[in-house]
């Protein structure tokens, strides 16, 4: 374990206190000698001062790094070492260039934290993003400094075949001693972090592809020798990546090669490093036997998503990592439209937004409203890798999102060719891309309101929307008055007014839409149409109504808000069977199951055992039966609200008491509905050959889902037809997706049959360490029964498969129990805490950065019930109490404990 000073106060960065940079690095040649327990490397940078700052030393950014050498224009130099820092006084006063020479050394086999040069699996893999690139050598690692990079690798031919970096391939050979090399150019200059090595034992599938102006560009997914097979899928992806970049946004591949590499040691999910993006296994790899649809859908958006970095990210980047949502934002936007615009079906384009919006409400609403609270631009950090968040990431998404919604698709792509021309190699601000898309729609309500809109990257929280609907029979009248509001939070106790767009319909009795004139309009138009709330409440007139409608808000869930709108459960129900939106038919029924489910959580006394009613469940089975429905979207809708965000909705939280009644809403669908379920499983279980587009993937989800209930159903009644079946669709299943929806609904549905199933799983799959991660994610996120998983949880850690070193495997276990499994983790006897506060300290000794994530997941202990509540801030504190902990894990846990 190393060991870390006694903590003096936390070092906040504040986004006010940015000043340029003092130097400029313009070139960077660097040559490795790789080696897993001392490296060498070799930094020949040209800088020269910034004149237009005043002249100050020169600190150079570093981490464990060993140091042997300095070498000024080709001589000594004298140079002081202040903490981590390297400093220069006395260099050249000019503005000319002068050489800079850094010798140094580093131990990749040490490194645990897999942050800088690291081992995975005895190969060579960097991860610099946001602040690795500083062990790795001495630099201005910081994003405003961009240089020319030129590699040269060097290391044992047998045990490195492969050496990759950034850029294009400009020479290679023999070395002696059983040794070679290869020497990378990037055409493009870049920040430090975008630089990225890969060193090892690798096969790749390759493919040559000609893009628009008949340029050819060579594309390689690099994988171990074993996995070749499960490539085709991340190639697909990145070919149609390509394409759509080009199609939808004129942006083509600037590259002439295109690398993507897997490893199976990785903290995140994947990394945009120029022209050599290295992923997490998890999302390349797949074949129809080892990966299941929703691997299939992440790939897909994954892999778009670095690539849509190279121009969102790479060719603009971030002055200072304050701004990361003007990279980590867009991108993610840009690979949620990249997924939608794959829908062949509108309704599979419903159904993609309506899973980007369950993530938004069930992971960043919570943040916004918890002690990690900050703005999608935050203003200050300890530990920038915490904040590579849901607000930053999904949060910052939607804001994208309501500038397209506020000046139209194509004054949008208007907005992004000018943001091109303005910015194209330079380090910009959120401020930045907010002025070019509103300059370029001049005329539009973003460039009218873009100073409150901008409240968007500065005000954290949920803003609350409340509407309230007024019918005036003889003035043929609808009156909507929209009113907002936003809670404090920590450090922002007062918000302004935030601009809302608010897409709308109105219904008639018939359920069509209604054709809309505001007051003083002289047109009308049919269908959806946009408000833009301003002001803290609005009213607004629709003319020509001739009874009363009911209205369908937010249609496609136009804004990041949490909404009010008044309904009584009848109107619901019309929305639910009628409303042309998709996403506001679901949300109708969302809105249904969440209030049965708050009423019967709040109730005195033992969970009733039937919470929902007849028109519930009546209306329930006719979109289970429904002729034309979507699959997909009919699971979506039956899925009842996760217990987080019914968790989220409440004050005072007894996450056990939620459970109980989640769980028996679940019943009684299951068993209300049995035939139902039935029919749905016998129509839906067939598809042909394997595909993972999403109607078929659509109709394995409702499939998937009518076993789970029909096993459901089963347990009550002591039946062993239905978990026969799924055991045997188990045993007999043509791809993973089949093949898992069944073992987990013998799992979820506590059948004997499980223990069974899940050996022989193992046994199936004991060599694929994706598939192997599901298995553990599965027992460790299965419902509690009496408390009964966190023994085996425990249970689990001492499985010869389990690697705590290992992130996925880690998350496999660890995670889907502390932050997927409230009723499981939340124990009246504390025993989940007591594991959660040992798991966060031995990985903080391993991994701050993972550590960090779990920490979270006591986040909302203030909302908790007794005796929750104390327990978990005892847990809290006992992790606060180590005086060494990573600045990762400190920040987390003070701002927990924070008043
Ligand atoms: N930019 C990286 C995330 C880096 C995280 C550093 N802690 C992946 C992505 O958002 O595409
Ligand atoms: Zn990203």
């Amino acid at each position: 374990m190393q060991l870390r000073e006694a903590t003096g106060p936390a070092m906040v960065i504040r986004r006010e206190d940015y000043t340029p940079p003092p130097f400029w690095i313009d070139r960077i040649e660097l040559t490795f000698d790789l080696d897993p327990a001392k490296t060498r490397v070799l930094n020949k940078m040209v800088l020269r001062r910034n004149t237009e700052v005043p002249a100050q030393p020169l600190r150079l950014d570093g981490e464990e790094l060993n140091l042997a050498r300095v070498v000024l224009n080709g001589g000594g130099c004298s140079f002081k070492m202040d903490g981590d820092a390297l400093v220069l006084g006395s260099l050249p006063e000019g503005p000319e260039p002068f050489e800079l020479e850094i010798f140094t050394t580093c131990s990749p086999e040490k490194n645990t934290q897999l942050s800088g040069l690291y081992l995975s699996q005895g190969d060579f893999f960097t991860q610099c993003e946001a602040e690795g690139f500083r062990r790795i050598t001495y630099f201005l690692d910081r994003p405003d400094v961009m240089a020319s990079y030129t590699v040269t690798l060097r290391a044992d031919k047998d045990k490195y075949p492969v050496l990759l970096s950034n850029g294009n391939l400009v020479e290679q050979g023999e070395l002696p001693d059983n040794r070679h090399f290869a020497k990378w150019v990037d055409p493009h200059r870049k920040p430090s972090y975008l630089f990225a090595l890969v060193a090892g034992r690798l096969i790749s599938r390759e493919q040559r592809i000609v893009t628009r102006a008949g340029k050819e560009h060579l594309l390689q997914v690099y994988v171990r020798p074993g996995d070749m097979d499960k490539t085709e899928h991340a190639m697909n992806s990145l070919i149609a990546s390509v394409v759509w970049d080009e199609a939808r946004f004129g942006l083509p591949l600037d590259l002439e090669r295109f690398m993507i590499v897997a490893t199976s040691d990785f903290n995140m999910g994947a990394m945009e490093n120029k022209g050599l993006n290295i992923f997490n296994t998890k999302y390349v790899l797949a074949n129809s036997a080892t990966a299941t649809d929703t691997d299939f859908a992440n790939i897909e958006s994954v892999v778009g998503h670095e690539y849509f970095h190279n121009w969102t990210g790479n060719r603009i980047t971030c002055r200072d990592w304050f701004q990361l949502s003007l990279k980590e934002g867009l991108t993610v936007f840009r690979d949620q439209e990249f997924s939608m615009d794959l829908c062949a079906e509108p309704s599979a384009r419903a159904v993609k937004r309506i899973e980007d919006v369950r993530v938004l409400r069930t992971m960043q609403f919570p943040e916004d409203a918890g002690p990690m609270a900050h703005p999608v631009r935050p203003d200050q950090y300890v530990e920038i890798n915490n904040f590579y968040t849901v607000t930053v990431y999904e949060k910052g998404a939607e804001v994208v999102r309501m500038m397209q919604t506020l000046v139209g698709r194509d004054g949008f792509r208007k907005g992004m060719d000018l943001y091109f021309q303005r910015h194209d190699g330079q380090a910009v601000t959120c401020d930045d891309f907010a002025q070019a898309i509103a300059d370029a729609n001049p005329d539009s309500e973003l460039a009218r309101q873009l100073v409150p809109f901008k409240r968007w990257y500065s005000q954290s929280g949920t803003p609350r929307l409340q509407a309230s609907g007024h019918y005036d029979a003889a003035e043929r009248r609808y009156t909507l008055t929209l009113s907002q509001s936003c809670p404090a939070t920590p450090g922002q106790s007062e918000k302004q007014p935030f601009v809302i767009p608010v897409t709308l319909g109105l219904i008639d009795a018939q359920g069509q839409d209604l054709a809309l004139r505001l007051q003083g309009e002289s047109q009308t138009s049919r269908g959806t149409r946009l408000l833009v709330l301003t002001q803290a409440s609005e009213s607004f007139a629709f003319e020509d109504i001739d009874a009363e409608p009911v209205p369908s808000l937010l249609r496609g869930f136009s804004a990041p808000v949490i909404v009010d709108n008044g309904l009584t459960d009848d109107q619901l129900l019309h929305l639910l069977a009628h409303d042309s939106d998709a996403f506001n038919r679901w949300e109708a029924g969302q809105q249904l199951a969440l209030r049965r489910a708050v009423q019967a959580v709040r109730a005195e006394g033992p969970v009733g055992a039937a919470p929902l009613d007849e028109a519930f469940i009546g209306a329930m089975r006719a979109v289970l039966r429904h002729p034309t429905l979507d699959a997909a979207l009919k699971e979506l809708v039956l899925t009842l609200p996760a217990e987080t965000y019914i968790a989220e909705q409440l004050d005072v939280v007894d996450p056990q008491r939620i459970h109980a009644v989640r769980e028996t809403m679940r019943e009684q669908l299951a068993q209300a509905l049995q035939a139902d379920w039935a029919w749905a499983y016998e129509q839906h279980k067939d598809n042909g050959a394997y595909r993972p587009d999403p109607l078929s993937s659509g109709r394995r989800a409702l499939a998937g889902m009518a076993l789970t209930m029909l096993c459901i159903a089963a347990r009550e009644t002591g039946d062993t037809v239905w978990p026969g079946k799924a055991y045997q669709r188990f045993k007999d299943a043509g791809n993973m997706t089949d093949r898992f929806n069944a073992l987990s609904a013998l799992v979820v549905s506590g059948q004997p049959l499980a223990q069974e199933a899940l050996a022989r799983f193992h046994a199936m799959f004991k060599d694929e360490a994706l598939v192997i991660d599901k298995w553990f994610a599965l027992q460790a996120g299965a419902p509690d029964r009496g408390g009964n998983v966190l023994p085996a949880v425990r249970q689990l850690m001492t499985h010869p498969d389990f690697n705590l070193k290992n992130p996925n495997r880690a998350r496999s276990v660890i995670f889907s129990f502390c932050s997927a499994n409230p009723a499981g983790f939340h124990r009246s006897d504390a025993a989940g805490y007591v594991f959660w506060s040992e798991r966060v300290l031995e990985l903080d000794a391993i991994n701050p950065q993972v550590a960090a994530r779990l920490a979270r997941a006591l986040d909302r202990w203030k909302k908790l019930a007794e005796p929750y509540r104390s327990a978990a801030r005892e847990a809290i504190a006992r992790v606060a109490a180590k005086s060494d902990l990573s600045a990762d894990v400190r920040e987390v846990v003070t701002r927990a404990l924070a008043e």
